[in-house]
């Protein structure tokens, strides 16, 4: 089944979004797998988002995201990568649709709450960064054959 890599960044966690962020995942019928609060070494931050290391505001997105506890999350479902980033709406807030969690809780592109893998292959990199494999709960739901 597949799997994505979540994360409330620390304006999320700050600003009490965990509950209903997390809500939104479960209502939407996915499962969580594995979650934790914790603060980003430098090192993890520059490694999570190496594909900006040369974006004009990378080093803007390292000091943020490394600035107090974030919320990790593995949840698991069908299509999940794609539907988390349906429910998390566009990176730039200000674009993103109401409904959504940006669209929702944010304003500024670089304070944008969340964070969800853009792909499997970026889902199965990020898991491995943030958890190790006895971390990730394997277990059943009686809803399955519902949801
Ligand atoms: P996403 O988080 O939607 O996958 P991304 O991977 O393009 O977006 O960028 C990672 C994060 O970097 C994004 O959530 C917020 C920050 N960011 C992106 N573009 C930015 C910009 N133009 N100015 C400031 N921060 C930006
Ligand atoms: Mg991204």
């Amino acid at each position: 089944m597949e799997r994505t890599y979540v994360m409330i960044k620390p304006d999320g966690v700050q600003r009490n979004l965990i509950g209903q962020i997390v809500s939104r995942f479960e209502q939407k019928g996915f499962k969580l797998v594995a979650g934790k609060l914790v603060t980003l070494s430098k090192e993890t931050a520059e490694t999570h988002y190496g594909e900006h290391r040369e974006k004009p505001f990378f080093n803007e997105l390292v000091t943020f995201i490394t600035s107090g506890p974030v919320f990790a999350m593995v949840w698991e479902g069908e299509q999940v990568v794609k539907i988390s980033r349906h429910l998390i709406g566009a990176t730039n807030p200000a674009e993103a649709t109401p409904g959504s969690i940006r669209g929702d809780y944010a304003i500024q592109v670089g304070m944008n709450v969340i964070h969800g893998s853009d792909s499997t292959e970026s889902a199965d990199r990020e898991i491995g960064i943030f958890f190790s494999e006895e971390e990730l709960s394997t277990y059943e739901k009686n809803t399955n054959v519902w949801v």
